[in-house]
Parts: C-alpha cells; structure tokens; sequence
C-alpha cells in the first residue's frame, strides 16, 4: 500500500497516474497547500523542501516503511520496485532518464515560473512574462520535434518520461499555450490520454480538485504570501 501525500497540481498528478499504471493499490490525503501545511513540523517530516507530491510506500525496502519525495524519484522507485515503464538498462533506460529529466528540470520548473508570472505576480512584468512564455513554447516546440521522430518521449515504449510529461501537456490550452501545428504532441497526447489509467486518473483528479476548493479559497494573504515568497516571507540578496 501506497500512502501518497498532495493536491491536484500536476506534480501530483504525475504519481497518480503512475500509480493507476502500475496498478498499486495506494491512499490519497490532501495537503492543504494554499494554507501553508507543507511547512509545518509533520509535513516536513515527510519532506523537508515543503512540497508535494510525497509517498510512503509502507511495503518499501526490506519490508519497512520507505517515505520518498520528489516526482522524479517517486516515479523511478516505482518503476523499479514494479519492474514497469523503465527499461532495466542500455540506451533504453538513458533515453527515458533524459526525457523525464528533462520534464524535471526544464518543463517543469519553466511551465511553473510561466504560470506563476501569468497569474500569480501582483504587479505584472512584461519582462519576466515574456521570458517564461517564450521558455514555455520552446519547451514544447522541442517536445513536438522529439514525437515526430519517435512514438513516446523515450522512444518505442510508452515510460515514465511520458507519465511525468503527459499532465503539464494535457493542461495547454487551459493555461493559454499554444497547440496549433503542434501535431505530433497532439498525437501523442490523444495516445496518452485514452489509457484507461488515464481516464481513471483525470476522474480521480477532479475529484481531489473539488476537494481541495474551498481550501483554496480560504487562503489568506499571508498564506499567498508564504507559498510565493514574499512580502514579510521575502529574503534579499546579500
Ligand atoms: N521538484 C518538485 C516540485 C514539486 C512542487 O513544485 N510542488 C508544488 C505543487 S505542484 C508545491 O508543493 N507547491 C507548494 C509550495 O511551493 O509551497 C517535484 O517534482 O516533486
């Protein structure tokens, strides 16, 4: 059993298809992150760097409790520990850790900071929203360049590349970016989204979506403030 800590953002989701993939049967419990929980004393026992998503795998190595953060980490322990959407070694294993460390590393972060400076920055630059923007679209310019070549972001098999990439693609057009002439990310995409542990997923992503709202809605300032880093939370450069 699979105790996973988180929201309904697409760090979280991530896991949440991993884990409807992998078939591993698992508990969800909302972290009310609008209200500043991950930086409390019994989420930071879980994960000290105050973010979802987190798991306990209370089956982890040697039949002891294992608690892991971080989404790439998670994915790539249940793929080891399943023997599932990883190839075990040679140029197929390096080509999955590229694409899912670029998710990691680039989209991610990048796709965060576009999102943060569309719609979260009180007083608006025109500088820092152009710069995520034009990182954003390149990011998925290079994502559509790589499926034309290939079927999945590793190559031949669908992997964990493609579960930690899918969530952010899934959401584009809600969050303002652009899709056109981008058919082979659109093909890969529909692929992605028609598993049947994709449908599960999104179900169970409206659900904990739902759950979470009026937690979201509760939120103070200050608790804005906390989550962003700023105002009285704010540190400055030396
Ligand atoms: N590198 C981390 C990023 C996790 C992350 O940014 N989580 C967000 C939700 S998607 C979070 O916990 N935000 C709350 C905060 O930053 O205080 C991962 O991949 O797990």
């Amino acid at each position: 059993m699979i105790d996973l800590y988180g929201m309904s953002s697409p760090n979280v989701v991530k896991i949440i298809l991993m884990l409807e993939e992998i078939g591993t049967p698992y508990r969800f419990h909302p972290i009310e992150v609008w209200r500043k929980e991950q930086f409390g004393e019994a989420f930071r026992a879980l994960n000290p760097n105050s973010k979802v998503p987190v798991i306990v795998d209370q089956d982890g190595p040697g039949g002891e409790p294992y608690t892991v953060f971080e989404s790439g980490a998670i994915l790539t322990y249940l793929a080891e520990k399943t023997g599932q959407l990883l190839p075990a070694a040679g140029r197929a294993r390096y080509d999955v850790l590229q694409w899912l460390t670029l998710q990691l590393t680039g989209l991610g972060p990048m796709f965060g900071q576009y999102v943060h400076f569309t719609r979260f920055e009180p007083n608006a630059s025109d500088y820092a929203r152009s710069r995520y923007t034009t990182e954003a679209v390149r990011l998925i310019d290079v994502l559509n360049e790589r499926l034309t070549h290939v079927p999945y972001l590793g190559g031949d098999a669908y992997s964990i590349a493609d579960v930690a990439t899918y969530p952010w693609i899934a959401r584009l057009e809600a969050l303002k970016l652009p899709v056109d002439g981008r058919d082979a990310l659109l093909r890969w995409r529909d692929t992605v989204a028609n598993r049947p542990a994709a449908t599960r997923t999104a179900l169970r992503t409206i659900e904990i979506q739902q759950a979470g709202d009026a937690s979201r809605a509760a939120a103070t300032a200050d608790d804005l403030d906390r989550m962003f880093g700023r105002g009285r939370y704010a540190h400055q450069a030396s």
